[in-house]
């Protein structure tokens, strides 16, 4: 029995001591110490032992026992650390290999100058108004006292969806909607898209940008319009810079103005920028048309208003010296990365 003993004890540990995986272990465990074990079936054995040898053999078998439980458990130790170090080699981080690009999107050069253009306005207490860009004859045409017979109601002027529906030529549509839902006083610019079927070439584009400006009140001038427009121009082309309004004719304002700025590249001397003149034509503006405001349910005795619209795109171009509209709409990112 001796013998069986230390054999069994001798195998076992050859087989602890070769196992590499912690199922072999606890395989190892059951083969020797569990119910049906080869230790536990030397204990059953333990009755048929005489009085003197019992106790002996006891002693021994226990020993044995907790020889091989104590190797299991030392081994199991040593198969859960090794296997913690092969996860941990596996899953090492080199921190030296090159970093994954993370490339940062920015804006472009329309909505700087647009973000631009509405700070500068509502410093001043415009509020910003949006609306659809496809819009009704109406609101577009109609309602901005521009006759049937107007070359922009042509559709070699404007993309007409049908009839009545068509692609807005300008944002002042949104404004007629604004003096018919609030009332005066009204200050307010509206950005935004807008259409006109233009062949592109340099400088034209069939889609591009404005902001309009509306403001309506009692007892507003063409003054108003002066100090507001000579506030955005001081802001857009520096502190020194001169406004100049000259006559014009649009179907919607009464009087109607040019805007010109003094030239910011020479201080007004003349250079090629404003070919020679000095002067920048940089807006169309004027008084709201009383046809206007009357269709809007606003009284022209009681109230007038100024209005004013300003290219957007034209403004990005001369101030980041782009030569060439089509670059706006492109969007070749080696040309969008420079803003
Ligand atoms: C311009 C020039 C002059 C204008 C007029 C209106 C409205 F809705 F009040 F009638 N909105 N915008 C206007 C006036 C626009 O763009 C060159």
């Amino acid at each position: 029995m001796r013998e069986q003993l230390e054999k069994i004890k001798a195998s076992a540990v050859a087989e602890i001591a070769s196992a590499n995986q912690l199922k072999d272990i606890e395989e190892i465990r059951v083969k020797y110490l569990g119910k049906k074990g080869e230790l536990t079936a030397i204990l059953k054995q333990m009755g048929s032992l005489s009085a003197e040898e019992r106790p002996q053999m006891g002693q021994l078998v226990n020993s044995v026992k907790s020889e091989l439980d104590c190797e299991i458990a030392r081994c199991a130790e040593r198969l859960k650390e090794s296997a913690m170090q092969a996860k941990l080699l596996e899953e090492t981080l080199d921190i030296t290999m090159p970093a994954k690009k993370r490339t940062v999107g920015g804006l472009h050069p329309i909505n700087v100058v647009t973000n631009d253009l509405i700070d500068i306005f509502q410093s001043m207490g415009f509020d910003v108004v949006d609306g659809p860009e496809v819009e009704t004859d109406y609101y577009n045409f109609e309602a901005l006292n521009v006759p049937a017979d107007h070359p922009a109601r042509d559709m070699q002027d404007t993309f007409f969806l049908n009839p009545n529906l068509l692609l807005r030529s300008q944002t002042s549509a949104t404004q007629i909607r604004t003096m018919e839902n609030r009332k005066p006083p009204i200050k307010i610019v509206c950005p935004g898209r807008v259409f006109r079927a233009d062949e592109v070439d340099a400088t034209h584009s069939p889609v591009f940008h404005q902001m309009e400006g509306l403001v309506v009140d009692k007892g507003i001038t063409l003054c108003d319009l002066k100090g507001v427009l000579e506030q955005f121009a001081r802001e857009i082309y520096g502190e020194d810079t001169k406004v100049k309004f000259r006559p014009s004719f649009f179907p919607f304002t009464e009087p109607s103005v040019e805007v010109d700025v003094s030239c910011s590249e020479c201080g007004g001397k003349g250079c090629r920028v404003c070919k020679g003149s000095g002067w920048i034509e940089i807006l169309g503006a004027g008084l709201v048309h009383p046809n206007v405001l009357r269709g809007c349910g606003i009284d022209p005795e009681e109230y007038s208003g100024f209005a004013f619209g300003i290219g957007i795109d034209r403004l990005a171009i001369t101030r980041y010296k782009i030569s060439d509209i089509r670059l706006l709409f492109e969007n070749d990112l080696r040309f969008l990365e420079q803003f």
